[in-house]
C-alpha cells in the first residue's frame, strides 16, 4: 500500500480529529426524530459501513435505475461535458460526496486525454473512502493531481474559498440533491453559488419525474437490498447508540407520490413495542403499524430544477439526459 502523502494530498477537516462528539449529534438527532409525533430519522444516518456497502449493491439492482442513467449519460456525452469544462483555461474540479468517484472517473479520464489543465478536489464525509479513492486514481491517472478532502460539503467550500482562487467546476452527481428538502435545496445550492463566481459552473445530477411503477420498484426492489438499507438504520441505533430496537418487527415501506414527485421511504413497527435508547436513557413507545420516516427522494421536471437554480443565482447551460430521458446531469453558469 502506497502512503498518500506520496500520492495525493489530503486534507482533513472533518470534525471527528478534535474530539468532538459526533455519537452524541447522533444520539441527539434520533431522540428529537423519534420524539415527533410523526417519527423521523435522517437519512444522512444510513451510511456507516455496512450502510455504505448496502448503497453499493442498490447502485448494481435492476430497479436502480439512476445509477446506470447517469453512467450513460456521463459516458456519452464526455466529449461535449469537458469541453465545456476545460474551455477559460485551468480550474479546479470539485466533487462534492465523490465516494468512489466511479461515475467522475469517466470525466477524468476524458479530461486527461483532452489535456485539460485542471486538478481534482473530491470531497467525502469519508476518510477511508477518499484514502481508497486517492490510491485508486495514482494507479489508474498517475498524471492527475489530486487533493482529497474528508470533510462535510460546506467545510470543505470555506476551505476552498480559502485556498483556491482559480476558476472552479462543481460537481454533485447522483440525485443526491432529491434527498434535501426543498428548503434545504434551497439552502444548499444559494450556499454553493455564494462560493462561486462568474466562469465558475455546477454539473447537477437529478432524477425526472417518470413511471409512478418505474420509481416504486427503485425503491422496493425484488431482492429486498433496499430493504435492508432502510433497517440498518436500526442496526445502527442498536450498535453506536445501545438502543433495544427488536429490528425483525419493523417493515420497510416505500411509497411514491406523482403529485409531489416525492419517494417517501418508511419503517413500519408491525405490533405495539417499547425501545429504549441508552445514549439518551429514553423510551420511545410505538403502536401497531406506526411508522418512522426514514427518506425522502425527490424526482423533477426540468421546469422545476431551471426554477430552483434561477433562485439560487444558476443558469441552465446545458442539459444532459439519458436516453430514456428520466435522468438529467445539468450544467449550471452562475448568473
Ligand atoms: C443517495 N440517494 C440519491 C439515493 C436515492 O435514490 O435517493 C439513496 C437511496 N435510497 C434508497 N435507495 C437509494
Amino acid at each position: 500500500m502506497i502512503s498518500t502523502a506520496t500520492i495525493a494530498s489530503m486534507v482533513n477537516l472533518s470534525r471527528k480529529q478534535d474530539g468532538s462528539n459526533d455519537t452524541a449529534a447522533f444520539a441527539n438527532d434520533v431522540a428529537e426524530g423519534l420524539s415527533q409525533e410523526q417519527k423521523t430519522l435522517p437519512s444522512r444516518y444510513f451510511y456507516d459501513g455496512r450502510g455504505s456497502k448496502l448503497f453499493q449493491q442498490i447502485m448494481d439492482l435492476p430497479e436502480y435505475y439512476l445509477t446506470r442513467a447517469e453512467f450513460e449519460v456521463l459516458t456519452d456525452n464526455r466529449q461535449d461535458m469537458a469541453a465545456y469544462f476545460s474551455g477559460e483555461g485551468f480550474f479546479h474540479m470539485i466533487d462534492l460526496g465523490a465516494g468512489d468517484a466511479l461515475k467522475t472517473k469517466i470525466l477524468l479520464r476524458e479530461l486527461e486525454k483532452q489535456q485539460s489543465m485542471f486538478d481534482y478536489v473530491p470531497v467525502d464525509i469519508s476518510g477511508d473512502a477518499m484514502q481508497q479513492l486517492s490510491e485508486s486514481l495514482h494507479d489508474e491517472l498517475p498524471e492527475l493531481k489530486v487533493e482529497a478532502v474528508v470533510g462535510e460539503y460546506f467545510q470543505a467550500l470555506e476551505w476552498l474559498q480559502d485556498n483556491k482562487s482559480e476558476r472552479k467546476v462543481v460537481l454533485f452527481l447522483g440525485s443526491n440533491i432529491g434527498n434535501f428538502e426543498l428548503t434545504d435545496s434551497k439552502a444548499f445550492l444559494k450556499s454553493v453559488r455564494s462560493y462561486l463566481k462568474s466562469g465558475d459552473r455546477l454539473l447537477m445530477g437529478v432524477d425526472l419525474r417518470k413511471d409512478p411503477q418505474v420509481i416504486l420498484d427503485a425503491y422496493n426492489d425484488a431482492a429486498g437490498i433496499t430493504a435492508e438499507f432502510n433497517l440498518n438504520l436500526l442496526h445502527r441505533i442498536n450498535r453506536e447508540l445501545g438502543a433495544d430496537f427488536d429490528v425483525n418487527q419493523f417493515n420497510h415501506y416505500a411509497l411514491y407520490n406523482p403529485q409531489e414527485g416525492v419517494m417517501r421511504s418508511f419503517l413500519v413497527s408491525k405490533l405495539e413495542q417499547q425501545v429504549t435508547i441508552k445514549a439518551t436513557g429514553q423510551s420511545f413507545s410505538f403502536d401497531a403499524w406506526e411508522s418512522i420516516h426514514t427518506e425522502n427522494s425527490h424526482k423533477y421536471t426540468l421546469n422545476q430544477i431551471e426554477d430552483l437554480g434561477k433562485e439560487c443565482g444558476f443558469a441552465i447551460e446545458k442539459v444532459f439526459y439519458d436516453s430514456q430521458r428520466g435522468f438529467a446531469d445539468v450544467l449550471f453558469t452562475v448568473s
